[in-house]
């Protein structure tokens, strides 16, 4: 009888664990632009996430929303957990949320809050992003103390606002460059609003080509976007007219490859810096909290908000290093 009992309850201990040998537990990472450096660190690092903890990570690109509901139903056919998304757009909230339910997987969002119908986030669907408004403001001042360096006056330059605005962290993020930019003394007349069709570069150009061609009065420029992509777009469009980097300062928000590449050309160009923020946070911390949601039952903060710090080519080594990057 006792010699029973203890091969039963070894055989229900060895289960549980045989089970988890066989087929280690998926998580997804689902990014709106899997093309940008960003995402790319992002994935990275929640590679490294899933070595460290044994999870498999499920990368799936998602650029517009039907090949997101096709990412999730995929999931959920290899029977994932969870996965972390930042969805190639924010409304879609309520689907991501209706379909993560029905598949009973977790789901938490990441850079990009999701939202419901009325544009609130949406609270049971944990996050991590950027403090945009704040980061946005250091942008705001990096651009201030380098106007100040090169002696520029303030009412004689042009701000250009690369915008973003259907996207809540974009809005913020440009906004505090520009409420930075204002308490400063910047006339409000001089800040040119550019509206971008997408998030890369090339609608950047796009936007800022248009807004030189209106502005053509202001001989010298600073410039600003949501990300990297967005300062670049500027930069490269003010170089096409000859606004070149004794005119133009542009300083962008990221500091993955597409700032790293500015940065190690020879010749200093426009894009004079990136606010540094942190794709390891990002990609490990939420791709672990997702795993441990779904296998420990604790549950993520509901929101975390991660800061960043200004990175021209004189700090960036040192700064990466300091990072973990
Ligand atoms: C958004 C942007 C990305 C990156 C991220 C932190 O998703 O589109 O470029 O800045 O936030």
């Amino acid at each position: 009888m006792k010699m029973q009992r203890r091969a039963l309850t070894l055989a229900l201990l060895a289960t549980p664990f045989a089970l988890h040998a066989a087929e280690p537990v998926k998580i997804g990472f689902l990014v709106k632009q899997a093309e940008e450096p960003w995402f790319q660190d992002e994935w990275r690092f929640a590679e490294q996430a899933a070595k460290d903890k044994g999870f498999t990570l499920v990368k799936i690109g998602i650029p517009n929303g039907e090949k997101m509901m096709a990412a999730i139903d995929n999931l959920a056919a290899q029977k994932a957990a969870g996965f972390v998304i930042c969805a190639p757009d924010v409304k879609l909230g309520v689907a991501v949320n209706r379909a993560a339910k029905r598949h009973n997987l977790k789901v938490m969002s990441v850079d990009d809050q999701l939202v419901d119908g009325a544009g609130k986030p949406i609270a049971d669907i944990p996050h991590m992003g950027i403090s945009g408004y704040e980061i946005g403001k250091q942008v705001g001042v990096g651009l201030l103390e380098e106007m100040k360096a090169r002696g520029w006056k303030l009412d004689e330059v042009g701000v250009l606002r690369v915008a973003f605005d259907q996207l809540p962290t974009a809005k913020d993020r440009t906004m505090g460059a520009v409420d930075a930019l204002k308490a400063a003394g910047v006339p409000v007349a001089n800040i040119v609003d550019a509206p971008q069709a997408k998030t890369d570069t090339e609608s950047a150009f796009n936007a800022a080509n248009i807004a030189f061609t209106k502005n053509a009065k202001f001989k010298r420029w600073v410039a600003f976007g949501l990300n990297d992509e967005a300062a670049l777009g500027a930069v490269r469009a003010g170089e096409g007219r000859g606004i070149k980097q004794d005119a133009m300062l542009a300083i962008g928000i990221g500091g993955s490859q597409t700032a790293l590449n500015e940065f190690t050309k020879p010749t200093p160009t426009a894009f004079y810096g990136t606010v540094l923020i942190s794709p390891k946070r990002h990609g490990y911390e939420t791709a672990v909290a997702v795993f441990e949601w779904a296998t420990q039952g604790k549950a993520p903060p509901p929101v975390t908000l991660t800061s960043g710090t200004l990175m021209t080519r004189k700090n960036q080594a040192e700064l990466r290093k300091q990072m973990g990057l």
